[in-house]
């Protein structure tokens, strides 16, 4: 399942009780932000219409409550990450540019964390052999 994980690694000092913290890794499945509903690694429709929003209202800002953690339209609240299709320039706004990158990820078969891409986000290519 997609979200945030915490592993932690114990080592038994005694049997009784005590454990010694050895490790921590954090599982960190990244996904998209405006991949949501569900967190699947794939942009569907009702998704894209989303982001869609967001740029059709010029601004956006962080709404905790919000199905999606974000709500369209200028707002004091930003101190949430911001939605990762706004990233070129980061400024609580959704420009076309952007959209259309949100809707190059909707069109191709999933995507997946590509830390040297523009977004951080790269649409798969040839999705069924990447999911063997
Ligand atoms: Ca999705
Ligand atoms: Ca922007």
């Amino acid at each position: 399942m997609a979200g945030y994980y915490n592993l932690r690694v114990f080592n038994e000092i005694n049997e009784m009780e005590d454990h010694e913290l050895v490790g921590a890794v954090t599982f960190d499945p990244v996904c998209h932000n405006a991949d949501y509903n569900p967190m699947d690694h794939k942009i569907n429709l009702s998704e894209l219409l989303r982001v869609i929003q967001l740029y059709n209202n010029n601004a956006y800002h962080c709404a905790p409550d919000g199905e999606d953690g974000y709500a369209p339209g200028d707002g004091d609240d930003k101190t949430c990450t911001p939605h990762d299709s706004d990233y070129n320039p980061q400024d609580w706004r959704i420009s076309l540019s952007e959209l259309l990158r949100a809707i190059q990820l909707y069109n191709s078969d999933g995507y997946h964390v590509d830390e040297n891409s523009e977004d951080r986000f790269s649409p798969n290519e040839n999705a069924k052999d990447e999911q063997l």
